[in-house]
């Protein structure tokens, strides 16, 4: 993709945003990279793999269109995480600490906003189907994305800009038993448990393999400190109020001595807990959370750590921690599969 990005701008005689800004042209580019990609066409949709990545089609143009328009701004914040990691809870928490001096926890968006309307999704709802957005300058700042993709994936410009990105994962056995129930209801065809595990073991699944999504940015946050924030759901159900700290310090709005002997960093976290959403009109509904959307609730389903005995068998549980091992061997990576129990992957 890179090497396209070089072409364009190498090719063209005018400039490189008049080749990107031309929706055509960039149709024509996108067309032209995807039939050149891996295809898996075995799950309920068909994935494409650029750079090691398997993007579910709704989201593959979106990312080669942004790759080839996106313009980063260093103010600019990126939430990053592999599907059914915890993302919601992150936009929430993110949307609410950035913004609470225009926006206090009693006044917050969230109280009638589905958080996955707070922050959207850079490749399937910014540039969906590799449509240029018109309205990206006109964002409130610093502008708040998300994105699904792994760091080697990431649009060019946000890698090679100073925006900043939070990175949230979840152990690999809740991860899998969270993104099989939302399968399950999202694309409405009845997947069956053995096949999407195996698909998901394989890391043929959306925006897998999940191992290679987290250590690009594992690798990416000890080299970057200041530009890569690595966090996990597990760590955030424990202790909410320490990583809602780390968190703000990260994104360049710490939480004042005032603010927090005034208790406003419990008061956000109880705002954006599960409990809390889960039971919000906006959130409760089996309405979609947008046009064409998913149902509002299908983004909230248990909230815990370590369900995944309450549905995988201990042959399949046993396989999925021997996969992490090995592929986690040396990163210095370990999970948490219940909150009372620490086992190391
Ligand atoms: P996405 O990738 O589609 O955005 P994401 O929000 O990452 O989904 O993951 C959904 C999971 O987070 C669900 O987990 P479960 O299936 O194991 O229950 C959902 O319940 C959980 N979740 C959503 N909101 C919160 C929250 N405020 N606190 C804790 N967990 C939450």
């Amino acid at each position: 993709m890179e090497e396209i990005l070089k072409n364009s701008k190498t090719s063209s005689s005018s400039s490189f945003s008049v080749l990107v800004n031309d929706q055509e042209k960039m149709n024509k580019k996108i067309d032209e990279l995807i039939a050149t990609l891996p295809v898996d066409s075995e799950g309920s949709v068909p994935l494409y793999q650029l750079k090691g990545c398997w993007y579910p089609f709704f989201a593959i143009r979106g990312n080669i269109a942004a790759d080839l328009h996106f313009q980063a701004q260093d103010s600019d914040i990126f939430l990053a995480s592999p599907p059914k990691s915890g993302t919601t809870w992150m936009k929430a928490l993110i949307f609410s600490i950035v913004n609470r001096n225009r926006h206090p926890p009693n006044e917050n968006p969230l109280l009638t906003t589905h958080p996955q309307n707070l922050i959207q999704y850079i490749e399937f709802r910014h540039y969906l189907n590799g449509n240029i957005p018109e309205n990206l300058d006109q964002l409130p700042k610093p502008r708040l994305f998300a994105t699904h993709s792994h760091y080697a994936s990431l649009p060019h410009s946000i890698t090679h800009s100073s925006c900043r990105i939070v990175y949230i994962c979840r152990n690999p056995l809740d991860t899998f038993v969270s993104l099989y129930h939302f399968l399950r209801s999202s694309e409405k065809i009845q997947q069956d448990m053995d096949a999407t595990y195996e698909k998901y073991c394989r890391g043929t699944i959306h925006f897998g393999p999940f191992w290679d999504n987290i250590l690009g940015y594992w690798r990416a946050s000890l080299e970057k400190q200041e530009k890569v924030l690595f966090m996990k759901y597990e760590d955030l159900k424990e202790d909410i109020v320490f990583e809602m700290k780390r968190l703000a310090k990260f994104l360049g709005f710490p939480f004042s001595v005032e603010e927090e002997n005034e208790g406003l960093v419990e008061e956000i976290s109880r705002l954006c807990s599960f409990e809390n959403l889960k039971n919000l009109e906006v959130n409760r509904t089996h309405k979609p959370y947008r046009e064409g959307g998913v149902s509002a609730n299908a983004f909230y389903r248990k909230g815990e750590v370590g369900d995944f005995v309450n549905h995988l068998n201990p042959s399949m549980v046993e396989n999925l921690m021997k996969i992490t091992q090995e592929k986690f061997a040396g990163s210095g990576l370990v999970f948490k599969y219940s909150l009372d129990k620490l086992q190391n992957s």
